[in-house]
């Protein structure tokens, strides 16, 4: 252990960001416990739950200190086979959420040595993501919320990774940080939580660095900071599934709740949209779960957060609340798949369709304009190609969903679709 550098460093703090402990946290009060039951219960009863989508679940129920031995081990048995079948196609955010889900709140006398392995295979892992963005015009194989992911892995479990490389890599003007030209509050959220993680290890003396260095990174998560609080609309930052992953960031590197007001109202806003049944994914539960209870990523390795359990219960009788059921009666929406022309359809589907049912309708009327593939992932199907044309991480390409004009702030097996939408595919870059 080298010396700390809190001593010298003591005066630059005060001046500057707080690392974290004196930060106001935001929570749901333990009487209001009740209003969390429906996140819990879709959580808890997922039958469906797979992959890494059973990491997130994991790691948010270990993080809160629900207890549950019978569904630790079905989760972590579904995280093992999800691996197997990735093998090496595995992507490097998807390892780093494995280890923290894996390694969260545990005794270091019970880390494995396979736990270490992974820990090297991440390095790897990030290794070729940088890698890629040097022949790839600064695009990584996957994105900065991944990226993101990694360095807080291996910040939090002892990975190596080298300073200057994450101040080379993380300015808040990195192009990385923004999709289809729009700050993403999600990944700008997940690299403060990072970068307070690598902050605090230099400040404990864990990770050596310049006095130069750390001033950038204490000022790149300022600078995210604040891009992150000029998208605040109603309490909530960015949109609804970003806000929980925003707050955490705000709790280890912002005084923003410590006016009250702004707590009060993001929670309420979270809250309503709670009972709305916006958070009927489990993945979008389990973003949204551990900092409505006061916790972040950050507290992964705190054995004194990580310890407490709350005093309410969890029961698999509680109603989970289900997608609309579809309904006899038929409803007619256009469609249309935009790439250098427009080509639309009118289709007609069932009252209570999906996105994903409108595709499928079209591609059934004529195959060469509107066939499409989809790959599972955690948040549901994702549209990766159409008519035959793939996204690509490399040239930042994707397919856009959108409805009347506006993109959806949901995929295509969740979005229910309306009489009369106006829905679209349109290639897009991010
Ligand atoms: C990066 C990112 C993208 C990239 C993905 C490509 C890339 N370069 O990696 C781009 C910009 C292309 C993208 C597109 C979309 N995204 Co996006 N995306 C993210 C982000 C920031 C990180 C995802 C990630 O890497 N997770 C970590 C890894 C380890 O998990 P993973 O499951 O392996 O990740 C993969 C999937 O998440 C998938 N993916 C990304 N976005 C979406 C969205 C949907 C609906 C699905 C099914 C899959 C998917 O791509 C990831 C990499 O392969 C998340 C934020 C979040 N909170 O998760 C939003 C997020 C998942 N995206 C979202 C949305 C809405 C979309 C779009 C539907 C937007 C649109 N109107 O077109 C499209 C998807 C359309 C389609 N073709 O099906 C929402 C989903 C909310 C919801 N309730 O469903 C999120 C939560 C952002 C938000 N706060 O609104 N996205
Ligand atoms: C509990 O929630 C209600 C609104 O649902 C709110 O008025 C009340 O202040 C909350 N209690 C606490 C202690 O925050
Ligand atoms: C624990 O998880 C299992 C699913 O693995 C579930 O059936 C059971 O109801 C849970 N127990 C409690 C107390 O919630
Ligand atoms: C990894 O992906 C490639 C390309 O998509 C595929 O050919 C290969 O079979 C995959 N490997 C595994 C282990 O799934
Ligand atoms: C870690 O182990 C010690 C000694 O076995 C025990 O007292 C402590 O409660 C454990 N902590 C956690 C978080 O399990
Ligand atoms: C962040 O915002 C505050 C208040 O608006 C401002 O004083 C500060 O200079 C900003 N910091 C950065 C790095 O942009
Ligand atoms: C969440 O609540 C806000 C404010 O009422 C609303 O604008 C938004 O549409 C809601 N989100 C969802 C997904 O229901
Ligand atoms: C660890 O967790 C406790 C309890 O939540 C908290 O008071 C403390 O500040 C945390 N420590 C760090 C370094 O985050
Ligand atoms: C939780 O369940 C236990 C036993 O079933 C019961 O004694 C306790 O009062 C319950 N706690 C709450 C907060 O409902
Ligand atoms: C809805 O459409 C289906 C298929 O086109 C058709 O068989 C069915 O009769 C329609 N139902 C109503 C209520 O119009
Ligand atoms: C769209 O048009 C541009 C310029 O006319 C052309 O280079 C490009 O190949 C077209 N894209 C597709 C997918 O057809
Ligand atoms: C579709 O169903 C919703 C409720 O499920 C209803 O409000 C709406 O009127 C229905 N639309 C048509 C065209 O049947
Ligand atoms: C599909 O659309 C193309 C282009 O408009 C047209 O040439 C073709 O005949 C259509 N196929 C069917 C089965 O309608």
């Amino acid at each position: 252990m080298r010396p700390s550098y809190l001593l010298p460093l003591a005066g630059l703090l005060l001046s500057s960001l707080i690392p974290g402990q004196l930060c106001k946290i935001c929570e749901v009060s333990k009487e209001n416990y009740s209003d969390l039951k429906p996140l819990l219960s879709t959580m808890v009863n997922s039958k469906y739950t797979r992959g890494i989508q059973a990491a997130n679940i994991l790691l948010s129920l270990k993080l809160v200190g629900i207890q549950n031995q019978s569904l630790e081990h079905q989760l972590t048995q579904w995280i093992q086979e999800d691996m197997e079948r990735k093998g090496s196609n595995l992507t490097s955010g998807q390892l780093a959420l494995i280890i923290l889900a894996q390694k969260a709140c545990k005794n270091t006398s019970e880390v494995f040595i396979r736990d270490v392995d992974l820990v090297k295979t991440l390095e790897e892992k990030f290794r070729a993501e940088i890698g890629n963005m040097e022949i790839h015009n600064g695009n990584p194989l996957t994105n900065y919320y991944q990226l993101s992911l990694d360095v807080l892995a291996l910040c939090l479990f002892s990975g190596n990774y080298a300073v200057t490389e994450i101040v080379d890599h993380f300015a808040p003007d990195n192009k990385n940080y923004y999709l289809g030209g729009h700050f993403s509050v999600d990944t700008g959220a997940m690299a403060v939580l990072a970068l307070t993680c690598v902050q605090r290890s230099i400040m404990s003396g864990k990770i050596e660095a310049d006095e130069k260095d750390l001033n950038k990174i204490n000022h790149y998560r300022e600078s995210l900071v604040n891009k992150t609080l000029s998208e605040e609309k109603d309490g909530l930052f960015g949109n609804t599934y970003s806000t929980g992953e925003a707050m955490q960031a705000l709790f280890v590197s912002s005084n923003y709740f410590e006016n009250e007001q702004n707590c009060q109202k993001t929670l309420h806003t979270v809250l309503r949209n709670v009972s709305q049944g916006a958070f009927r994914m489990p993945i979008a539960a389990a973003q949204i779960l551990p900092a409505l209870m006061g916790k972040t990523y950050l507290d992964v390795n705190n054995h004194s957060a990580c310890a407490h359990s709350p005093d309410f219960n969890i029961s698999s009788d509680d109603p989970v609340s289900v997608t609309p059921t579809v309904s006899p009666s038929n409803i007619t929406v256009n469609y249309y798949v935009q790439i250098n022309e427009t080509q639309p359809i009118s289709v007609t589907v069932k009252n209570g369709s999906v996105f994903l049912d409108v595709m499928e309708a079209a591609q059934k009327k004529n195959r060469t304009l509107f066939c499409f593939t989809t790959v599972d992932s955690s948040w549901g199907p994702y549209v990766i190609s159409v008519q035959g044309i793939q996204a690509n991480n490399n040239d930042r390409t994707y397919w856009e969903l959108l409805s009347n004009g506006k993109p959806l702030s949901q995929g295509a097996g969740s979005y229910v679709v309306k009489d009369g939408d106006n829905l679209g595919v349109r290639w897009a870059k991010y």
